[in-house]
């Protein structure tokens, strides 16, 4: 139990989480457990593993058959043994990506209790909020050279942030945007759906990843942390399918952070579990084990696949805040952050209100003129090829069109990993935006630099 538990301002705040009203940003919580970070920050748990992230880039025809290889540590060396049989590049790269993927999730779900002592209130982003940089790879500067981060707030009401990691050397990247709703439970759980989806791009193959719902434990006693739900999809545009299940305690595995995943040749092979060309299952937070399916679908010997505990992050670089633009995250929300950390109400409540104010005043000024805020980085395109919005339409070879009909996926705004036919795709009126990176907006920018 966190030693403020017992506090009567968090007794009055968990009261006022009973009457919730879906708008977070609302929720007026004490100091120690607002974090001095805005969400816009969390599109950097995407690639801090970047080796990882780039991984699947340098697995090709000459050295696929060597991925996975157990080190078996004999009496004076050790020896590699190769106990999978990987039938092609395809596989073995989709493999790679699913690793790099369960590598996310720790820096995703865990860090904030790692850094802050558990999970906490990050600051909502304000439109047009930036945060970016890059990773330098200076372990390996040949090989990798620099990954870059662009995170965009693209909406405020909702919350909408949309991001792209993009490595030129190796021609990897990734674009997505993420949203989410929650809802608190009678218990004061929060229940958190996500939606949007990513897009990861490995020279001329590319991944649909969707993100899964989750929920957030230990609010009663003001230590929140986050266990994940349902499920993940990385459908790649070979047609191999990757589904990851999770579960927390209890549920399908004595322990917390548990998943299971399976590789399938296809989105039909993936309606029985026997078709499984390879299963994964283990902690994303720690250990994970993976096994080959032989014919009937018997595992054979399993060996590590990944221990997110001894594989340390490497975090982002980002410029000195004296060197930022004011519309860069940690120069924006400087005065806020500081009085966060010196958990002094009055003063956060007073400088928040002076970064809101002066959104209010640019909100204005745009009605007025008839103008919208202009968003830098990122088009939201109209999936709907119907309806007439105005908004701009996918191109015919659009990348997203093409996965979501290998994973059978729903185009609409409904919660991340919505499969066709599936509760909330049924329903009408639901429209199909979704943001879009343009990398000529980002190679003409000129007053943000990394
Ligand atoms: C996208 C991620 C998301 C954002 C966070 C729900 C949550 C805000 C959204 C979904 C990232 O890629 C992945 C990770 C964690 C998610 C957060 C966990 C969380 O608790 C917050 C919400 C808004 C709160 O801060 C609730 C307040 C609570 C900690 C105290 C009562």
């Amino acid at each position: 139990m966190s030693q403020y538990a017992s506090s009567s301002t968090w007794s009055s705040f968990l009261k006022s989480l009973t009457s919730f009203n879906g708008d977070l940003s609302s929720l007026s919580a004490p100091p120690f457990i607002l974090s001095p970070v805005s969400l816009s920050e969390f599109s950097q748990y995407w690639a801090e593993h970047p080796d990882l992230f780039l991984e699947a880039s340098f697995i090709t025809q000459d050295n696929y058959k060597t991925y996975l290889l157990e080190n078996i540590v004999d009496d004076n060396d050790i020896v590699h043994i190769n106990r999978f049989n990987l039938e092609s590049p395809e596989v073995t790269r989709l493999l790679s990506v699913t690793k790099w993927f369960i590598s996310t999730l720790k820096s995703q779900y865990c860090s904030r209790n790692e850094s802050m002592g558990s999970e906490k209130k990050p600051l909502n982003p304000f439109l047009g909020e930036v945060f970016v940089g890059k990773w330098e790879n200076n372990r390996n500067k040949e090989r990798f050279e620099e990954t870059v981060l662009l995170s965009e707030q693209v909406s405020h009401h909702p919350p909408i942030t949309a991001f792209s990691v993009f490595n030129d050397k190796n021609n990897v990247k990734l674009e997505g945007y993420n949203r989410f709703k929650a809802t608190f439970t009678k218990s004061l759980m929060l229940n958190v759906k996500q939606y949007g989806h990513t897009i990861l791009n490995v020279k001329n193959e590319t991944y649909l990843i969707t993100t899964p719902p989750l929920h957030v434990e230990g609010i009663l006693v003001g230590s929140p942390f986050v266990e994940l739900d349902g499920k993940s999809y990385i459908q790649s545009s070979t047609g191999l399918l990757c589904v990851i299940e999770y579960s927390g305690r209890g549920y399908f595995s004595g322990k917390k952070n548990y998943y299971k995943a399976h590789i399938y040749r296809n989105f039909e092979a993936s309606k029985l579990k026997t078709n499984a060309l390879f299963t994964i299952h283990g902690q994303w937070s720690g250990k994970s084990k993976i096994s080959q399916n032989l014919s009937g679908g018997k595992p054979s010997h399993a060996i590590l696949f990944y221990d997110a505990n001894k594989t340390p992050v490497e975090h982002l670089c980002v410029k000195p805040i004296e060197k930022q633009h004011p519309l860069e995250s940690r120069k924006a929300w400087e005065a806020v952050a500081e009085a966060i950390k010196s958990k002094d109400m009055n003063t956060i409540t007073t400088t928040k209100n002076v970064l809101e104010e002066s959104q209010r005043e640019l909100r204005k000024q745009e009605e007025a003129k008839g103008t919208t805020w202009h968003r830098r980085w990122f088009n939201d395109v109209d999936y709907d090829l119907i309806s007439d919005s105005g908004k701009q339409k996918p191109e015919k070879e659009d990348e997203f069109i093409k996965l979501a009909k290998l994973l059978h996926y729903s185009q609409k705004n409904v919660p991340s990993g919505t499969l066709i036919g599936e509760k909330g795709d049924k329903k009408d009126n639901i429209t199909s935006v979704h943001w879009k990176f343009n990398r000529s907006a980002w190679d003409d920018e000129q007053e943000i630099v990394l």
